[in-house]
């Protein structure tokens, strides 16, 4: 059976689609009551407007903290419609029912996205709102609850046919808990952080979900973006100029690509490929840093999502257009970039207007059966200062550039992770693999077949540096990467056999760097 609405209290922060709710459900021949600026907005539009604090007959006071927690309302929203003691009992207290309630919250997220003070963003936590949300809610067998305006037109609809039916309300039910669940679990956080209380002792992951996606990881898998509204610049507060939609894939790629070209220096490109770069580099033009980015793994690269620090010019876009290439995500594009990447029309082009901040903190998660697990963000990032010279040959001034570069790369590269660079530009990266020495030697191998492409005799890891995301654990890690042509190292150190790595470092004649600090990532 379809239920009509006789009475509906309208009550909205976001008061787009108000007026033309109101105006239907005022058609339909209910009444509306409304809360100060909601029932202003109505009344602007010529429609009749009861205010709560009339029929309730309690003012709205202490500032507006009180405006729609009274038993009027609540009695009115809870009462049950097929109890007689119920009915009665509203009876009594002269309780009229309240067949809709159309509430969203004050805006807490924006409040404090727009660096607001405590007092005004705790000014903006609504009370009496997700009272009534969660009420109606809790009442679905009677009471609709909307709290989205993307649900007015569904309703209007069910209007028209002469009301709403139970299993519609139910799922506005589901809305209206996750709404209200989302909004107190970033008020947690927010007290959380403030307190500097990291981890704190519950935390509630909370997100509102974007796009749907075609599927997961693989095509039988169900996957959603979910956006927690932070307004840390990066793939979530990208804008997709051109292309086809983004996969689960994609986004996770293109995350890892845009998070690790953020931490580079000068135009700099990385091309990731199944979460992990297969070519990054820093040049004096972006144009110059992808053509050395594309030549550490040219047959990785195809079909890979590039990242870009700085605004994507025409050279540049002409050059990563002439292969297959599924995103490109930058800051800013130029208006003759966009012109030239325009013409191929699936390719995926997302521009943030900033970089991610690499020193941000927050926290990153990997559920795991029964739960997740969290931890802070691998904010770390070493510096020239931070490092000790472990060999009898210190690094020379270039090679200490490409150490850190290829110490910064190493960060992004899933463990166990070795680095070959030269020139600003890693010229073999082996990534992933179980042992350290296996990682050292698929670099040095690929290494070999760029070459082959560019033409070379030798392997372009000749000459080079490496770098180790964690301590080598015996002397036969630091040999391969010697063997492949490495004449500097860096690596965290730390290892109970580090002086087996130092002489045989020594032995090789060649410079090594600790860092103090490791870089896994799983
Ligand atoms: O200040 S409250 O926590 N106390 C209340 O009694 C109350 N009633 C509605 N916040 C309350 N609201 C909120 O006011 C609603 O959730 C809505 O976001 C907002 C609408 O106010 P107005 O109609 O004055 O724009």
């Amino acid at each position: 059976t379809r239920l009509p609405i006789r009475r509906a209290l309208l009550s909205v922060s976001d008061k787009a689609g108000l007026i033309e709710l109101g105006r239907a459900l005022a058609a339909h021949g209910a009444e509306l009551l409304s809360t100060g600026g909601s029932a202003k907005a109505l009344r602007e539009a010529g429609l009749v407007v009861k205010d709560v604090s009339e029929h309730t007959g309690f003012p709205e006071i202490l500032d507006g903290r009180v405006k729609t927690l009274v038993p009027q309302v609540h009695g009115g929203i809870l009462g049950r419609r097929d109890l007689p003691e119920h009915l009665s009992q509203m009876e009594q207290h002269a309780i009229a029912p309240i067949d809709l309630v159309c509430v969203n919250l004050y805006p807490f997220a924006a409040t404090v996205a727009s660096g607001a003070g405590d007092e005004d963003c705790i000014e903006n936590i609504d009370i009496g709102g997700p009272a009534m949300i969660r009420a109606a809610a809790k009442n679905f067998d009677h009471v609709v609850i909307l709290t989205d305006p993307s649900q007015y037109k569904g309703l209007v609809e069910a209007l028209t046919e002469g009301g709403t039916l139970n299993h519609q309300r139910r799922a506005y039910a589901a809305a209206a808990y996750a709404h209200t669940g989302a909004y107190d679990g970033m008020i947690a956080r927010w007290f959380a952080e403030k307190a500097g209380d990291i981890l704190p002792p519950v935390l509630t992951l909370s997100g509102t979900r974007g796009e749907l996606l075609r599927y997961g990881e693989n095509p039988h898998q169900k996957a959603a973006f979910y956006r927690d509204g932070s307004t840390r610049p990066g793939i979530s507060t990208a804008r997709q100029v051109q292309g086809k939609a983004l996969s689960y894939n994609n986004l996770n790629d293109t995350d890892a690509a845009f998070e690790a070209v953020a931490e580079l220096e000068g135009p700099s490109v990385v091309i990731v490929k199944h979460a992990n770069p297969c070519g990054v580099a820093s040049a004096a033009t972006l144009e110059e840093a992808w053509v050395a980015a594309l030549r550490c793994d040219p047959v990785s690269a195809f079909g890979g999502i590039v990242a870009l620090n700085d605004t994507l010019d025409a050279a540049t876009a002409e050059r990563i257009a002439a292969i297959f290439t599924e995103v490109i995500v930058a800051p800013a594009a130029d208006a003759d970039a966009l012109e030239i990447l325009s013409r191929k029309k699936n390719l995926r082009l997302l521009l943030t207007g900033a970089l991610p901040d690499p020193a941000a903190d927050g926290l990153s998660f990997r559920s795991v059966a029964g739960g997740f697990l969290a931890q802070s963000r691998d904010a770390g990032r070493v510096t020239e200062a931070d490092l000790k010279v472990v060999t009898k040959r210190a690094p020379t001034a270039s090679e200490m550039r490409d150490l850190l570069f290829a110490f910064r790369v190493a960060k992004h590269v899933k463990s166990n992770a070795v680095i070959y660079v030269k020139d600003g530009a890693t010229v073999g990266i082996g990534a992933g693999q179980m042992s350290r020495v296996d990682s050292a030697r698929i670099a040095a191998r690929k290494s070999e077949d760029a070459a082959q492409v560019a033409g070379e005799n030798a392997p372009l890891t000749t000459g080079s540096v490496a770098a180790s995301d964690a301590f080598f654990p015996f002397a036969d890690g630091l040999e391969s990467v010697v063997a492949a042509g490495a004449v500097a190292v860096i690596q965290p150190g730390g290892s109970i056999r580090d002086q087996e790595v130092i002489d045989a470092a020594d032995a090789a004649g060649i410079a090594m760097v600790f860092t103090g600090m490791r870089h896994f990532r799983h």
